[in-house]
Parts: C-alpha cells; sequence; structure tokens
C-alpha cells in the first residue's frame, strides 16, 4: 500500500509564491487521490504492492497491462508530486550545485531553459531537469508521465497542470513559473544529484 507522504511544511508556508489554498488541494486532493487510485489498480497484484514506486515506474513494461496505463497515471503521479514537495521549502535555498552550472553555464539559463519547456508543454505536464548517466538534460513531460520511465532520473520538477497555478495566477502559467523559482530548494537538488 501506498500512503500519502506528510508535506514537511505548513499550507501557507510557500506564500506568497505558491498560495496555501492551492496546496491544500493540490496535496489533499489531487496527491491523495493519485495514492488511492494507485493502491485500487494494484489490488490484485499483491507482489507488486511492496514494490517501490521507482521500481514500478522505471519497469513499467514489467507491469501487468491491464493497469499499466492506470500505473502510469497515477503511479507517476504520486511519484512526480512527492518530488515536487520535497523540491520546495520556504524561501528557497541558495547553494545552487555546481553540476548544474557546470552543464547550463548558470543558474539563469538552465532557469531560462527549463521556464521555456515549462510554457511550451502543451496542456498538461512537467517540465523537468533530469540525470542520465552522468548527463543532465532539461526537457518535459505530458499528463503524469515519468522520466523514470524513459530510464531518466527526475532531479527538478515543476508541475504545470492548471491545478497547481489556476486559483492564484490563472492563466498566467509563466507568472507562477516565475515565482516558483523563489521557493526550490538546492540543497535537495544538489542530493539527489549526488546519488
Ligand atoms: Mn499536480
Amino acid at each position: 500500500m501506498f500512503a500519502l507522504p506528510e508535506l514537511g511544511y505548513e499550507f501557507n508556508a510557500l506564500e506568497p509564491h505558491i498560495d496555501a489554498l492551492t496546496m491544500e488541494i493540490h496535496h489533499g486532493k489531487h496527491h491523495a487521490a493519485y495514492v488511492d487510485k494507485l493502491n485500487t489498480a494494484l489490488e490484485k497484484y499483491p507482489d507488486l504492492q511492496t514494490k517501490k514506486i521507482e521500481e514500478l515506474l522505471s519497469g513499467i513494461k514489467d507491469v501487468p497491462e491491464d493497469i499499466r496505463q492506470a500505473v502510469i497515471n497515477n503511479g507517476g503521479g504520486h511519484h512526480n508530486h512527492t518530488l515536487f514537495w520535497e523540491s520546495m521549502k520556504p524561501g528557497g535555498s541558495q547553494n545552487v550545485p555546481e553540476a548544474v552550472t557546470k552543464t547550463f553555464n548558470s543558474l539563469e539559463d538552465l532557469k531560462a531553459k527549463m521556464t521555456e519547456a515549462a510554457i511550451n508543454r502543451f496542456g498538461s505536464g512537467w517540465a523537468w531537469l533530469v540525470k542520465q548517466g552522468e548527463s543532465l538534460e532539461v526537457y518535459s513531460t505530458a499528463n503524469q508521465d515519468s522520466p523514470l520511465m524513459e530510464g531518466k532520473n527526475p532531479i527538478l520538477g515543476i508541475d504545470v497542470w492548471e491545478h497547481s497555478y489556476y486559483i492564484k495566477y490563472k492563466w498566467n502559467r509563466a507568472g507562477y513559473i516565475e515565482a516558483w523559482w523563489n521557493v526550490v530548494n538546492w540543497d535537495v537538488v544538489a542530493q539527489r544529484l549526488n546519488t
């Protein structure tokens, strides 16, 4: 059985960049629903219930076909959001990892690349910084598709589903993305890069 992880900070902790109501609904309703639906999908496959979510997603081709899409959507949703909550902290943090500046020249260049990927993701999805082997890459996925399904290790991701910004930013996805950079926890990004 998978469980909804604790946020680690209050719903209002990321204000004014991410508002409390968005956080409450996003975590307590959207993420919770992915977890519930993932558990329901796995009901008839007890062997899969004890696997780690990372294993399920990176081995998605081995997941039985009748529940594969449900695991892609809801398992992906569970893993993506878990990573997302951990990637943010009140006030953000400034310790940008050296690997980031090495690959992208500067933090500003990485931000520009990820922002572009996030703005240009048509419809719902995520923009990512991923690691594959030793190299870093920026790209985006649709819906809740996890980079793990393509053998890429997600390091930092921004949710650009409308549910992640519509209450405060309405149509202004770019405004939400710009504000989000203020709460990115680079310490966690650095940890992920080193594992
Ligand atoms: Mn979301």
